[in-house]
């Protein structure tokens, strides 16, 4: 097996600022795999405020983002960063080539229940280096992303890359405190038979969604079903699942929450460039999710990804309207 840095020296980036990126972010995993496995209760309680999107902090999510913004302080490479914890863009470098956009604790609700959780990163190159950095600079559709990644904090801790079309999965060592290449050149499979939403919300979504999951509650000819349902709540952990097995994930607009739930720029961005990488596509139901361009830096969006048949055949139930 060989290690992230064996990996990046092959592919001759070894000495890129991408590497020097996706080092910060590797070794900011750690950090937080190692908050994760010390288990000291007081990390996992909630920090009894909202965050500007009106969602309870936890102490968790803040110290991954301060974990993180740690790790990318002395990289010259980044001009600047986006982070669900932070209502207003971070300044680094003015010369530096990177943008990061960031959720560094994604399903952070499920922390105190011991069920995975995730960091999810975008990388994007800043356009004009001659202007200062501004919150435009992130206002870019998501098929601009050089590269995205994700750490899931499951059974093992996995760092997920979309870089060069490729899609690689590397797993942390912890015996070695390295990261592995594990799941090379991954593709999501075309078809699969799991369906990933919070039905809780089913009575208010659009009826296209609506009927989508009605057709996968069906029964085939024998009287079996014919899907299986799993919604973890935690993103990476429900995305990682489908890309392995086959499945869709869909988090619609819904009356709560009528943008939809997850943010455009650092959690649907970056899984969506992985998908698109994987071989398969994301889409809000209308418009794919790597060519909105975003108004603002916290956008919400509606987010369909999985199975390229099944997100098929979801689109299909609008246009057969
Ligand atoms: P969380 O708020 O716990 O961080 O946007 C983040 C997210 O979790 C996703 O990881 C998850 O898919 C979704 O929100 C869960 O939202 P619901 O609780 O509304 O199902």
């Amino acid at each position: 097996m060989i290690s992230l840095n064996t990996f990046f020296k092959k592919k001759n980036l070894l000495e890129s600022s991408l590497f020097k990126i996706i080092d910060n972010i590797c070794s900011g995993a750690k950090m937080v795999n190692e908050v994760l496995l010390s288990g000291n209760p007081e990390n996992f309680k909630s920090e009894n405020v909202k965050n500007i999107q009106n969602e309870d902090v936890q102490k968790l999510d803040l110290i991954a983002n301060n974990i993180f913004l740690e790790n990318f302080k002395n990289n010259f490479e980044i001009n600047g960063i986006l982070s669900e914890e932070n209502e207003k863009i971070i300044k680094g470098n003015s010369h530096g080539k990177y943008l990061i956009a960031m959720d560094p604790l994604d399903g952070s609700s499920n922390i105190s229940v011991n069920i995975p959780v995730g960091s999810i990163f975008s990388i994007l190159q800043k356009k004009n280096l001659s202007v200062s950095l501004c919150e435009n600079d992130f206002l870019v559709k998501g098929k601009e992303q050089e590269c995205a990644a994700y750490i899931l904090y499951g059974t093992s801790t996995i760092l997920i890359l979309a870089l060069n079309n490729e899609v690689n999965g590397f797993t942390l060592n912890l015996n070695k405190n390295d990261f592995f290449l594990t799941f090379p050149n991954l593709q999501i499979p075309e078809e699969g038979n799991i369906f990933s939403i919070n039905e809780g919300n089913i009575r208010s979504v659009d009826k296209e969604i609506f009927n989508y999951v009605e057709h996968c509650k069906g029964l085939n000819p024998e009287g079996k079903r014919t899907h299986t349902g799993r919604f973890i709540g935690s993103l990476v952990a429900d995305f990682h699942r489908n890309m392995m097995k086959g499945g869709i994930f869909i988090y619609p607009k819904t009356s709560d929450k009528p943008n939809g739930q997850l943010r455009l720029i650092y959690e649907c961005n970056p899984i969506a460039l992985i998908a698109k990488f994987a071989g398969s596509k994301s889409s809000d139901g209308i418009t794919s999710i790597l060519e909105k361009k975003p108004k603002s830096i916290h956008e919400r969006t509606a987010f369909i990804t999985g199975s390229t048949k099944m997100v098929d055949e979801l689109l299909s139930f609008y246009k057969n309207d």
